[in-house]
């Protein structure tokens, strides 16, 4: 069994690294792939080159975990909409039309994304055991932000402009779950062990609405992941204090808490869960000394309890890859 499954499944306090992004724009291996393959998608729908890119950080910083080089935005290229990444300006999806939204079906979604369950085979085959293979997939909400593009700046989406009722945002959340499942359960038959839920967006979600646009559909999944025996980690981004009641009604395997959260303050209030993370990615653009204090805070704080060294966002594409070296040599021999 892999070390972070171990860990998720057993609630044990054994040492465990990976870092979110860790695959792809600050590396240069990566760079130079990317700048041969204009298309993204395509990509991510290339076996070969997503393993290669899977396994760059493996090779060369040896850390625990894999995450598979993919997109959260697989799910909805592969329900219809097209996707393109422009430079600078992230993703473009083509206008949602909801009668071909909810005309997919579950085979040919599989048949479609079957590129990315074969990079996890042969991903799979060239890493070590006991290192982890994770799958991962966008929660509804911060899919469902993609797919109606209605997130205005970094931190603002226009809600009022969605022009449609709650019943008809339950029911598109309700068959986004179901592509969702599908997908871990997917990538997990194909050998990965592990699935993170990132709701990267979960922090511009009213308050009022936190319960059904955040809450309960990861609730959902967690259950589902449950069911299947698969071992989870949450991430709901930007939540502040709601993340104690994330985890209590959600109650997922872990939780990743992101770089505004009090390290005491999670220690303390987040309870039977393994918890990742949280330092900020902009710690590794500083001076070592600077970055050595802060990853200190966090690995004492969390010395007596489960914790995945890891960051509270992906690292930055202006990482220097040699401060992550040093980083991860700093929390082994700690
Ligand atoms: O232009 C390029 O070179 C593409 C940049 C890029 C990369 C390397 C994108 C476009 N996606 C990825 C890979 C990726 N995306 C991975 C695998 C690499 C790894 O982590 O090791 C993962 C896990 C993701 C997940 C992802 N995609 C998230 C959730 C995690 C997070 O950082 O919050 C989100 C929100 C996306 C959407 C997305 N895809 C790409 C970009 C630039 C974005 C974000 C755009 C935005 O700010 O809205």
């Amino acid at each position: 069994m892999s070390n972070l499954k171990k860990i998720l499944k057993n609630k044990n306090s054994c040492k465990s690294v990976w870092f979110m992004r860790q695959a792809g724009r600050y590396l240069p291996e990566f760079k130079n792939i990317r700048s041969k393959n204009p298309d993204f998608i395509k990509l991510c729908l290339n076996s070969d080159l997503s393993s290669e890119i899977t396994l760059q950080p493996i090779k060369r910083f040896n850390l625990d975990s894999a995450i598979i080089f993919s997109d959260i935005l697989m799910i909805p290229y592969a329900l219809g909409q097209k996707i393109t990444f422009l430079k600078n300006d992230g993703p473009k999806l083509s206008k949602f039309k909801p009668n071909l939204f909810f005309s997919n079906y579950e085979k040919d979604f599989t048949k479609k994304l079957s590129p990315v369950y074969d990079a996890i085979r042969i991903t799979r085959k060239k890493l070590e055991t006991e290192k982890s293979l994770i799958a991962f997939v966008g929660a509804p909400w911060t899919l469902f932000i993609y797919m109606y593009g209605i997130r205005k700046s970094k931190n603002q989406v226009e809600l009022d402009k969605l022009k449609i009722d709650d019943k008809k945002i339950e029911m598109i959340f309700q068959e986004l779950i179901k592509f969702i499942c599908l997908h871990i359960k997917n990538q997990i038959n194909a050998g990965a062990d592990v699935v993170q839920i990132f709701d990267t967006w979960a922090g511009l979600i009213p308050t009022n609405k936190i319960k059904d646009y955040c809450f309960k559909p990861n609730a959902k999944i967690v259950e589902f992941c449950r069911k299947e025996g698969i071992p989870n980690i949450c991430f709901p981004k930007g939540i502040r204090e709601k993340y104690e009641d994330f985890n209590k009604l959600v109650k997922p395997d872990g939780i990743s808490i992101d770089y505004d959260i009090d390290p005491i303050w999670a220690r303390d209030k987040l309870k039977n869960v393994v918890v990742q993370g949280g330092l900020s990615p902009y710690f590794l653009l500083k001076n070592e000394e600077e970055m050595f204090e802060a990853a200190t805070k966090y690995i004492q704080i969390f010395k007596d309890i489960p914790y995945v060294f890891n960051l509270g966002h992906g690292l930055l594409p202006e990482t220097d890859p040699d401060k992550v070296a040093k980083l991860i040599k700093f929390y082994r021999n700690f």
